[in-house]
């Protein structure tokens, strides 16, 4: 068996050839970045290791937690702009995020037009 998985490997890599030029796209940098506390932003953003296509790349943020609240329900973040420069999806708030935890799920397509998500936390303080 192990035999064969160090055989599938290199197979499974020229199968993906065609698609090499065409790769999903990786979140390679976030602000704020995953797992970190910050003073309360007006914008976010997201660098991916590919151009994205606008329209199909976007989050949806929800805030988890408040200070001093005990069993906060899921409250998702409405009213923001994206932006889709290239490699960069930046996220304009109305108003600057209250403290809290907020849980950030984004979803990118680029040339191959595979919908690819991904998600991180942040505290805002
Ligand atoms: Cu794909």
């Amino acid at each position: 068996m192990r035999r064969l998985a160090l055989l599938a490997v290199p197979a499974l890599a020229l199968l993906g050839l065609p698609g090499a030029a065409l790769a999903h796209p990786k979140l390679v940098a976030a602000n704020p970045a995953a797992d970190t506390a910050v003073a309360k932003p007006t914008r976010l953003s997201l660098t991916f290791s590919e151009d994205l296509v606008a329209p199909l790349t976007g989050i949806d943020l929800v805030m988890t937690g408040m200070p001093g609240m005990a069993n906060h329900a899921p409250m998702p973040i409405k009213g923001f702009k994206t932006d889709v420069k290239g490699k960069v999806l930046s996220v304009s708030l109305p108003r600057p995020l209250p403290a809290g935890t907020y849980n950030l799920k984004w979803h990118a397509v680029a040339g191959d037009q595979h919908r690819i998500e991904g998600q991180y936390a942040f505290t805002v303080r």
